[in-house]
């Protein structure tokens, strides 16, 4: 008898018909996600879940699923899943790293860019009919080519950021991360590890790219803002909640800061409506990591990963100390 599963969101259906040849698969083809009382209901009788960073897989669904045996996330980021709770009930969870790095350091650039060359801000003159004479200084922005890169968290992502920046765009690199990388790796990567204050003031651009955890809730606040240069810019491509969105849209209104580039929010889809009012900064509904590839790739790794837990073999990326 095949094992039962759920698949919680609309994916690929060519990932669909590869876990069919190993499962029952109870599909939410749908973009709306379970509601947690309704991911609870699907789950029973469950023994494994493909899921995304939308659910919570916390300590209260995991008691009320006693036969799930392994989450498995399309997202690099497993910010939304209880592991301590996994490892009680042995629950194994994978993500899907490595297949998404480039795709989503190409959109971290993308964004800083934009915020910093003011594109959606001088599309959107263009397309309200207000282009009228040209002028010296009509949406002058920041330089990026040669200007100070901060990266706040320094793993795959932030790297293949910094080597796009110290390669493409003869950036100095400056990074804080828990521990630096070794000599060699920095010297490849033109980065050198500094405090995250000396980061937030030498730096022309900031790029977020830490994972969410209670230690990195705001991490980039009020206070941290007033220590970036009021010609700076600031790019979060990792989870809202590790800036904090109001004291952002405030020092952007301020002027404490020339511009932001945002993917993600606290509390999306919502997005809060200072930043909205706010002309300077460049909005994108968490899709750094949206290419038609690299979204099947994350599909297909939550796969491997999931039929490798039915078959009772190691997971192949399996989410860091679980
Ligand atoms: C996802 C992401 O698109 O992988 C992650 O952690 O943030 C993105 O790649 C997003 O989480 C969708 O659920």
């Amino acid at each position: 008898m095949q094992p039962h599963i759920l698949v919680t969101r609309r994916i690929f259906p060519e990932t669909i018909e590869r876990l069919r040849a190993h499962a029952v698969v109870d599909w939410h083809d749908a973009d709306t996600p379970l509601s947690p009382a309704e991911l609870v209901q699907r789950l029973q009788g469950k023994v494994a879940v493909l899921g995304s960073s939308t659910e919570r897989f916390d300590a209260e669904l995991l008691a009320q699923c006693p036969q799930l045996k392994a989450v498995c996330l399309l997202t690099v980021g497993y910010n939304n899943v209880d592991l301590a709770a996994c490892a009680e009930r042995g629950v194994a969870v994978s993500h899907a790293p490595d297949v998404l790095t480039e795709t989503t350091a190409d959109f971290g650039f993308a964004l800083m860019l934009a915020a910093a060359r003011r594109v959606s801000e001088s599309e959107h003159f263009l397309r309200a009919g207000r282009w009228g004479d040209w002028s010296i200084d009509l949406f002058a922005g920041a330089e990026v080519h040669g200007r100070v890169l901060g990266v706040l968290g320094m793993g795959r992502i932030g790297q293949a950021i910094a080597r796009r920046a110290h390669r493409g765009f003869d950036m100095p690199v400056l990074y804080s991360n828990r521990s630096p990388l070794p000599a060699q790796r920095e010297a490849e990567l033109g980065a050198r590890w500094v405090d995250r204050s000396t980061l937030l003031q030498q730096s022309d651009h900031v790029m977020v790219v830490t994972p969410y955890t209670p230690q990195t809730h705001h991490l980039v606040g009020a206070a941290e803002l007033a220590l970036m240069k009021p010609t700076a810019t600031l790019t979060n491509i990792a989870r809202g909640g590790v800036v904090d969105d109001a004291a952002l849209a405030q020092a952007l209104s301020e002027g404490r800061l020339a511009a932001a580039g945002l993917d993600v929010f606290e509390g999306e889809p919502e997005v809060h409506p200072a930043l909205l009012r706010c002309a300077n900064v460049v909005l994108t509904p968490h899709i750094a990591s949206a290419t038609q590839g690299t979204r099947r790739a994350m599909c297909e790794v939550a796969a491997d990963n999931l039929i490798a837990a039915l078959h009772g073999q190691p997971l192949p990326t399996p989410v860091p100390g679980s």
